[in-house]
């Protein structure tokens, strides 16, 4: 059983207003492969060369074959304790908001509710072009790239580097971090922005920061509280403390 600092535990009991962000890391223990970890998807390849504009357009193909791949390892995966104990911080709190830059939809699976998508949703697809939602089928067998009917190619609705996040999700992400009084930062390395300013954001504005994460990050040091070990074992054992 984990100990908890007496601040945390009295923020537990008395805290309104909470916010959550999450990486990768939550949905390792699905079985779903981390960025950088060294199971890490960039392993085989680089961020740079897939999860950009420029590699789209470069290679649509390779770019499409990299996402449904990904998409076939998602379609298999469940949410674990983690997720779940999430959904129970959600009940527990006032006003509580949950912040991801997973694109793989377990919060969503899992019964998560107030969920901003800062890096969009990997099993949603739009127009490169106009940005229309694209709801037919992907087959890229063929070789030939889907196309909107403006003409525009196909792409997955998630953000790429050098993108801009969507309004919606990132002001409401913002907004989350700078109002709330308990802000936990799981399963993410902290070095994507703007998601990896969030959690500053928050301590800079009087919340208690608590980080969980396998392993340090540049947010260790500023965290109120570092929990090192897995969010599916270390979320459940926080609830248990709520329910206490
Ligand atoms: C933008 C979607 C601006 C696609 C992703 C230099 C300095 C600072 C910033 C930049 C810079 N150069 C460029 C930038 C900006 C860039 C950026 O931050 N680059 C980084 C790499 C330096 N950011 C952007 O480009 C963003 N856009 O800034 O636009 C702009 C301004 C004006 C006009 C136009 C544009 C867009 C960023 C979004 C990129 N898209 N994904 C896809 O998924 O294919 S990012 C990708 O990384 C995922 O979304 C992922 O969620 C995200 C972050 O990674 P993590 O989630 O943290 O995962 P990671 O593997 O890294 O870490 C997992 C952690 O979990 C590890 O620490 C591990 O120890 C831990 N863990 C593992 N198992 C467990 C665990 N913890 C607990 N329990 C376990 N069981
Ligand atoms: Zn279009």
């Amino acid at each position: 059983m984990i100990e908890l600092p007496e601040k945390l535990l009295k923020l537990l009991r008395t805290a309104k207003k909470v916010a959550v962000l999450t990486g990768a890391g939550v949905s390792a223990e699905s079985g779903v492969p981390t960025f950088r970890g060294d199971e890490g998807l960039w392993k085989k390849f680089r961020a740079e060369e897939l999860a950009t504009v420029e590699a789209f357009m470069r290679n649509s193909r390779l770019v499409w074959e990299w996402y449904m791949y990904r998409r076939e390892l998602i379609s298999s995966v469940k949410p674990n304790a983690g997720h779940y104990a999430l959904v129970e911080l959600e009940n527990h709190f006032e006003d509580f908001t949950l912040i991801t830059q997973n694109v793989d939809g377990l919060h969503r699976a899992a019964g998560s509710r107030n969920i901003l998508e800062l890096h969009g949703n990997i099993t949603r697809n739009k127009c490169f072009d106009c940005g229309q939602p694209f709801e037919g089928e992907i087959d890229i067998s063929r070789g030939d790239i889907p196309r909107c009917e403006c003409g525009g190619k196909i792409r997955p609705d998630v953000v790429w580097f050098g993108e801009l996040l969507p309004a919606h999700a990132i002001n409401g992400a913002f907004d989350a971090s700078d109002t709330a009084e308990l802000f936990f930062s799981v399963g993410t390395s902290a070095l994507v922005h703007p998601a990896a300013s969030m959690p500053v954001t928050a301590k800079r504005n009087g919340a208690y920061l608590v980080e969980i994460n396998r392993e340090p990050t540049p947010l260790s040091d500023i965290a109120d509280c570092a929990l090192h070990g897995k969010s599916g074992d270390i979320l459940p054992q926080i609830v248990e403390k709520l329910k206490e």
